[in-house]
């Protein structure tokens, strides 16, 4: 078969979802295909993610340009590409790695190295006139995830009183994605609703979620399940997820909850979020903890980690080496997905293996400063994923995603599934499931 070659790779800011300038790469093949794909950037970023690489020049977009990593993906990604077969993936990526030479990507940044790494995939999936997803994934490629609907937001993505970040809902007992995707819809539509009788705020914050002042954050579960009854669901087909963030709490070997006043001990807040989930129907806990607490994690897991999905985000950054950790320490049971933590599509689809072995969840995420780019959701069909984390189904840059894996089911037809069917239908992921 004739192969076509990588003939150029060029890059150029645009904007995100916040307003801040971000990386758009496109890979341009010698038989015409184009792939272009751009990254999202995030507010509440961990430690140990790969970096991402700002200008810094205060005069321009306050500090926050990506010109030096676009400029590195014409001048210095380009020629060292150029040539290579765009099916090649993992070579390339490997070359992208070796390019940049450090450990967390610093010297060309994450997001240049990302953007081309992506543009590539969609070059060549272009090349052989296969949608992303399938050419990714193969032919085993057919579990449409079930979307994890960020429908309240606080911490660090919206100016209100609410410390924990993400208040989601998960329509874990649809019969489709699609049908999910519309009772989240009204769930959300219908928290609206409430939050305006009690005269509360109805605006929204960065991930599209309703981002009120509450006299607590507990009360943000209360008035959740009471969207969920009112739309006339109960908690056993729509389920409650958190993503605490907590690693934006922590200081000195405790955490202090600025948003409401208050400080915790490790000891305490494990305790708390174990509790939590006794009183209230909690899927599933993101970082309830901080990147570098693992004792803690630890505790935790063993205390609730059989009930209920103990996810890490800051804790893994989507890191072969700190998922190997985890997994050695027995800390959480599954990891949140993110490729701009990591900075190419091999590593992350490496990670995501190395989840699936050891029986650790999964879930596909953009970030809270978002684009357009659909690329995640093509990633989460292609591995099967159980979950994806896209935001409320709001806001063009969230629902983008959505839209992209409607139209993902709608051509998969009658060989999609959902949810539970997945038990029937592929085997191999039964462990990966938890619902
Ligand atoms: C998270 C993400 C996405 P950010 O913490 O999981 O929801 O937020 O992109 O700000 O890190
Ligand atoms: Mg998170």
């Amino acid at each position: 078969m004739n192969r076509a070659r990588i003939q150029k790779c060029c890059a150029r800011e645009i904007l995100d979802s916040r307003g801040n300038p971000t990386v758009e790469a496109t890979v341009i093949l010698d038989d015409g295909s184009i792939g272009t794909a751009s990254v999202p950037s995030g507010a509440s970023c961990g430690k140990f993610e790969a970096h991402e690489k700002r200008d810094a020049d205060p005069n321009y977009y306050h500090g926050k340009s990506v010109l030096k990593a676009v400029y590195n993906v014409s001048k210095v990604i380009s020629p060292a590409l150029v040539g290579m077969c765009p099916s090649d993936q993992s070579e390339i990526d490997r070359i992208l790695c070796e390019l940049d030479g450090t450990e967390n990507k610093s010297n060309l940044g994450a997001n240049a190295i990302l953007a081309v790494s992506l543009a590539n995939a969609r070059a060549a999936a272009g090349h052989y006139e296969l949608p992303l997803y399938r050419y990714l994934g193969g032919t085993l490629a057919g579990r449409i995830p079930v979307p994890m609907m960020n429908i309240l937001n606080g911490g660090a993505h919206a100016g209100n009183n609410v410390a924990i970040q993400e208040f989601m809902i998960l329509p874990v007992g649809a019969s489709s994605f699609s049908e999910g995707l519309r009772m989240g819809s009204e769930i959300y539509h219908t928290l609206g609703n409430i939050l305006k009788e009690k005269k509360l705020a109805a605006t929204v914050g960065d991930e599209g979620g309703y981002a009120p002042n509450l006299d607590s954050d507990e009360e943000a579960i209360e008035l959740i399940l009471h969207a969920i009854e009112k739309s006339g669901f109960s908690t056993d087909t729509v389920r409650i997820s958190l993503d605490v963030a907590a690693s934006e709490w922590y200081h000195d070997g405790e955490y202090r909850v600025v948003k409401r006043d208050k400080t915790f001990s490790p000891t305490e807040l494990t305790d708390y979020f174990a509790s939590l989930t006794q009183k209230y129907p909690i899927f599933s806990m993101e970082d309830p903890l901080d990147q570098e607490d693992f004792d803690s994690w630890k505790t935790l897991t063993d205390k609730c980690g059989k009930t209920t999905m103990l996810v890490g985000d800051d804790l893994f950054v989507t890191n072969t080496a700190r998922l190997e950790k985890g997994i050695r320490l027995g800390a959480a049971n599954a990891i949140l997905i993110k490729p701009n933590q990591i900075g190419t599509l091999t590593e992350t689809l490496n990670v995501i293996r190395l989840a699936k072995e050891n029986g650790y969840r999964f879930i596909l995420s953009h970030r809270s400063g978002e684009t357009e780019d659909t690329t995640l959701a093509d990633i989460a069909v292609a591995v099967n994923a159980p979950f994806i984390k896209s935001g409320a189904p709001c806001r063009s840059e969230r629902v983008a995603k959505y839209n992209r894996l409607l139209r993902i089911e709608s051509s998969l037809g009658t060989s999609a599934c959902y949810g539970k069917q997945t038990i029937e239908r592929l085997p191999d992921e039964k462990e990966a499931i938890f619902v």
